[in-house]
Order: structure tokens, then sequence, then C-alpha cells
């Protein structure tokens, strides 16, 4: 799932029979569960529901938040808008599905799902919120098909529906359940309903300073029948939160940086495919394993996983990688634009994410019978992290948000937005196809040809991450490509790109500078990142010989050597004056808020990570935290080869960016009093994860 794991809820079990009901502490951070019987549930379902189904305008309130100058321009287009939501209900989303009347379904992190009648507000100006069922085990999910909900708990796929129709759910039925350890990384996703009825859903793996698959089939997509028949489908997969079609009906999965996975991406599946984390194959060897692939032929550190992949059938490479920080951090929801009404990308995919609270979009194309393509930015700019999205019939999209304890850009806890094309067309790189020669761009408007045809206005950077069992990877082999020719085509629509130093296995940068519309409009999103994991036939391409054995071991770490001493420095005879003991804790924070040294002490600082993700402590001058925050989140693609640590004055002190479960200490001498501002520069960590120094 989304990279930054919720710990506030974990380590509690229930069985199949045993129903949770979850009581909301209006802290609003915090939930405790106790057990309750149908019975009392149901009971108190109706008594609650009296309260809660006409809640007025008058509770209402919208959020308001931030713009970029960016979420500005894009606002042009395609325009946010809020959705209602009463004070009283916690619309922490974890899955949407619109019903056959076109009320929509929002189930919590919280386990309820409320019913909402007019989210479009055609007939009012506040929609009403209908508790339709509560005590959910942490629904991450929301479909809907024949008039019932379905959704998966932690440990079950589960039919819900209202049999006597006042509104209200009145049976749970299990379709297939699982075992569950009680790791708190147990997050189970899904269904995804496919054409014929059945159901896919996905099973995060257990997290134990590592991705293992603790009980049967974590790190799998399972496929389901409506009476409840299993067939694992295909494994491989980490935290695979997102999941959808796309408009010709193939399966893409979306997966964040983690163990094994270098950055984000999706990646195409078929049954019987592996998507490159092994933890699952624990299972491989089991009689109804569509995979044969083992476990023990995976060591620690590999490569380049393009290379691995070679000679093992069904072994899938991502089809597009979306480079970590530059295209989000944490892709969270797959949905395919399968009309014309949402503007110029019809057949493209709309990719969301969580930490970066935006919207990225995704041109695929099969070349030698596999996809791969493309990643462009869409949108930013959302009140929260996004973690579902779903159609309108008025083709406008819903976007279902949380950041409780996964920290978004978007400041809210939680939050429910509609996304709606108002008719005007950007200038945008709509499609982005490979040729034998290099790639040809197809724009949404006619390109200004001298500008278009000025091979300056274009670079290219192809780059790779490095496959092993650490946790994401910095960019590695990164290369310049060199652009020779540029071919406007006579409508303006296309530009031939004819380019030298194109790798297979490769990702590749594309930057464009100074190329308008012949009205003198700028490409709104001038970059994309295309996976090229195999050129066309009778391409003209080399193929080079690459340094591919290269396994970059660690991130960097700053620019100054000085300003992260690891070692006891040499005039410190007596040792250090203090020992300041860091640590991380749930929710992504610091452990310590504030810590307190004296002016000229000699200090050793010991921070220990013992998160499930990246992070790293940088100390910074007086009121520059948020700056460097800003800083470190605008290094883009540089960033994770430096550590995150912005090369500035405004960093005094910082340690390198460090694995999970892994500590590093630094060394350093006080400042004069004051206080020093510290983060996690670790781009959308800052937000949340910071502290002062006082120095006095
Ligand atoms: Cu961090």
């Amino acid at each position: 799932m989304v990279v930054h794991d919720d710990k506030f809820v974990h380590n509690f079990q229930i069985t199949r029979r045993e129903v949770m009901f979850l009581e909301p502490d209006f802290s609003g951070m915090f939930t405790k569960f106790s057990p309750i019987h149908f019975f009392r549930r149901n009971y108190f379902l109706k008594y609650f529901n009296i309260l809660i189904l006409t809640i007025t305008a008058s509770l209402l309130s919208i959020k308001t938040f931030g713009q970029s100058d960016l979420s500005n321009l894009e606002n042009q287009y395609y325009k946010i808008i809020s959705v209602p939501i009463p004070d009283s209900v916690k619309l922490e989303v974890g899955g949407l599905a619109f019903t056959t009347d076109d009320k929509l379904g929002v189930a919590t992190r919280r386990g309820e799902i409320w019913v909402i009648e007019d989210p479009y507000q055609q007939k009012s100006t506040a929609p009403t919120y209908s508790l339709f069922a509560s005590g959910l085990h942490e629904p991450l999910w929301l479909a809907y098909k024949n008039g019932a909900f379905y959704t998966t708990q932690r440990s079950e796929l589960t039919k819900i529906s209202d049999i006597d129709g006042d509104g209200l759910a009145d049976n749970f039925h299990t379709v297939y359940s699982w075992p569950i350890s009680g790791n708190y990384h147990e997050y189970s996703y899904g269904p995804l309903i496919l054409p014929n009825g059945d159901m896919l859903v996905t099973l995060n793996l257990s997290w134990v300073g590592r991705g293992e698959s603790l009980t049967k089939w974590r790190g799998w997509m399972l496929q389901i029948t409506e009476d409840g028949k299993m067939t694992p489908f295909a494994t491989g997969m980490r935290s695979p939160a997102a999941f959808g079609l796309n408009k010709a009906g193939n399966i893409f999965f979306a997966e964040n940086q983690g163990d094994w996975i270098g950055s984000g991406r999706i990646t195409h599946l078929n049954q019987g495919d592996f998507a490159g984390h092994p933890a699952g194959l624990r299972w491989s060897g089991e009689p109804n394993s569509p995979i044969e692939l083992k476990r023990s032929s995976f060591p620690d550190s590999i490569g380049l996983m393009f290379d691995y992949a070679k000679g093992k059938p069904n072994f899938k490479l991502p089809s597009i990688w979306f480079p970590h920080t530059v295209m989000g951090i944490s892709t969270s929801a797959i949905l395919s634009i399968n009309s014309n009404k949402f503007g110029p990308f019809e057949g493209q995919l709309l990719v969301g994410d969580q930490g970066h609270s935006k919207i990225m979009r995704a041109f695929l194309e099969k070349v030698n019978g596999q996809y791969q393509g493309a990643c462009f930015p869409f949108r930013e700019g959302f009140s929260s992290g996004i973690l579902r999205m779903a159609w309108g019939s008025d083709n406008s999209l819903f976007v279902g948000m949380t950041s409780r304890g996964w920290a978004s850009t978007g400041k809210d806890l939680y939050g429910l937005q509609r996304l709606k094309w108002d008719g005007n067309i950007p200038m945008e790189i709509k499609e982005m196809r490979i040729t034998k020669e290099g790639f040809e761009l197809e724009f949404t408007k006619p390109v200004e040809k001298k500008l278009a045809g000025n091979l300056s206005n274009y670079a290219m950077t192809g780059f790779t991450y490095s496959y092993h069992k650490k946790y994401g990877s910095p960019i590695i082999n990164s290369g310049k490509c060199t652009i020779r020719k540029a071919t406007v085509s006579a409508d303006g629509l296309t530009v031939k790109l004819d380019i030298n130093g194109l790798r297979e296995g490769y990702i590749h940068e594309l930057k464009i500078d100074n190329i308008k519309s012949i009205e003198g409009e700028s490409i709104l999103h001038p970059q994309a990142y295309y996976t090229i994991n195999s050129f066309p036939e009778g391409s003209t391409h080399e193929h080079h010989t690459m340094n591919h054995g290269a396994d970059v071991s660690s991130s960097g770490c700053g620019e100054d050597p000085k300003k992260s001493v690891h070692e006891l420095p040499a005039d410190w005879k007596k040792g250090p004056d203090v020992t300041i003991t860091m640590a991380t804790k749930p929710g992504l924070k610091f452990d310590t808020e504030l810590i307190e040294v004296a002016p000229g002490a000699k200090v050793k600082l010991v921070f220990n990570n013992n998160d499930d993700m990246l992070h790293n402590l940088v100390i910074t001058t007086p009121g520059q935290g948020d700056d460097v925050g800003k800083l470190a989140m605008d290094m883009g693609l540089e960033g994770t080869n430096a550590g995150y640590i912005p090369a500035t004055n405004s960093v005094l002190f910082h340690t390198c960016l460090i694995q999970p479960e892994t500590s590093q200490t630094i060394y350093f001498t006080a400042p004069k009093a004051g206080d020093y501002p510290f983060l996690c520069s670790f781009p959308g960590h800052s937000f949340v994860m910071k502290g002062v120094m006082r120095v006095k």
C-alpha cells in the first residue's frame, strides 16, 4: 500500500465470527476496538442512524488549502471541488464505489460504510450521509455489484447487503477468508470486479524489518469467485494497494518504493506472473500455485531487475516506473479514462499518489507483446493523501483521501474531493511512443514549428534502479542521451525525435523547454518518464554494453562531509559532553520533538530508524526548517542520490538517509544559543517529522 504505514492500529486479531465495533475517539487520531455481537451492532446501528441520517448544511465544513503555482495553472483545466463532509463524520476514505442509483458508498479506515446521496450537489448544497454499516476491520476498498457492497477486511472478502431494504446493512457474508498473523502491515485490498464477475484481492506482505509473507498468500493477488472458490493469481507484490483495469480490460497493479522495490511503478499482470518481490514465493510450492520461481534463487543483491528477469518466464518487469519524488512517492489508485468526457486522454490511466496528494497520468503501448510507456504529472493540490478514485456519472473524478499515520502534502486528515474537466484542452504531451529511431511525441494541440524543431529544446537522461533486498534505490547508471533530429509533422501535432543512447531496461526522462502551441501556450507539464523494456522490431538503437552489475549500496549523504561526522572527532579527548538518542515513532514522527543542549557542547547524536521506511535527521539554522524541507522536496531526481540533503548553508548537521531498522551516529559541536529546527527531509515527511533543538 502506501509507503507510510499506520501503526496506530495493530497487533490484534479477529476471527471470522467475531465482529469488531470501532469507537471513534474524537481526538481524531486514535481508535480503539471492542467486540460486539451482530445483534447488538444492528441495534446500535438503527439507533445511531436516526441521529445521523439527516445531517444538514449547518454542520458541514468545506476545507481550504494552499495552492501552488502549478496547481493554479492546472486549475484552468481541471477544477478541484470539495464534497462537504459533516463535522461528525471522520471520513478517512478506504474505498469508494457508486451504487446503481448513483449514490456514493465510502468505506472508511475506521470500519464504516457511509452512503452519500447527491455527492454532486446537484439537488442541494449539502449531500446527505447515511451510515450503512460499521464494525468492519479496516476496509481499504469498496466495490458494488448486484445490489451489494463488497470489501476486504484484513482477513476476508465480505459481501455486505441490506436484505430488508431499510437502508442498513443486515447481512455480512464471508465470501472467502485467509489467515492473518496480527502483524500491523497485513493490509488487504479489493475486490476489483472482473468482467466475468470474479473478484481480485491483493494481500500486503507483513513487515518484520523487511517484507515477509508470514501467513499464506501474503504478497499475492488472489482471484475469488462469487461462491468462494479461490485461485492464486500472481505474486511478487509488497504493498499492492492499487490495482485496476485499463480500457482493454488488462490488469495493472501499482507498487510503492520499499525493500526490493527501487521506486514506485505499475505492472501489467496475467495469471502466473511474478512482479519482483520474492517474499510471496514462500508459497510457490503449494499445489495450486501458478508460479514455479523459488524464494531461494534470490540473493540479497542482484544488480538490474531487467537482466535478472531474462530467461525467467512470467517474471514481469514494471510497465512504467514512477521515479521517486518527481512522480509521487506512494502510488495508491489506478483508474482508466474510458471516455473523451474528461479531456483528451481517453485510454490512458490515472494513478493517484497518497504522500504527494496528486494524480499522475500514464500512457501505455504494447511493444513486442508487452506493455511499456510513459508517465506524466497531471494534477496536484488535493487536500489530503489520495487513496481511492472513482468515476461519477457526470464524468467527474471522485477522489477519496486519508493521511492519518501516513502524512501527505495535503494537510487535512481526510477528505473527499472531485476533479472536473471544464472543457478547455491543456497544452500537454498527450502520448510518448517509442519508434525505431527514438520517440514520437504527440501533443494535444499543434506546436509552433520553429521552436519544436529546435534540438536544444529537448533533453533526455536515462537511468535505472538497483534490484536488491534494501529499501528503495538511488538512481544508478545515469547517462545523457543525444537528440539528433526533431521532425515536426505537417499538422504540428507530432514531433519525431531521433535519439542516440537509449537503453533497454532503463527509464528515460524527457525534459522540454520553450516549446509552445501555435497560440503561444506553454506545455503545462513539460516532462515525461518513459520506461523502455523493449525496442521495437527493426530498431536502429545500438544495444549498448552497459555496466549493469553496479549496485550502489548506500545513498549519498549531502555535499559536505563536515556536516555529517560519523566518527568521534580526534580532538574530543574526553569524549562527548552529551549523548542524545533519538528514534522514529509511528505516524511519521521523531520520538523526541524537543532536545536541549548547552552552547558549545560536544554532542553525540544517535539516530535509530526503527520505522519501515527511509529517514534522515537534519538540523537547520534557526527558522529554516520549513525552507530546508521545501528545498529537499524540489531536488527531484537527483535528491535520492544526495540523501535529500540540500546544498545550503541553512543545513548545519545531518545524518545520511538511512535504511529501515538501522542506526547512525553523528558528532557535532552545539552552536550558540537559539532554537534550531530539526526534520526528516525525505520529501513529504518534514510536515510532521520535525522538532526543535534548543541551545541554551
Ligand atoms: Cu522521514
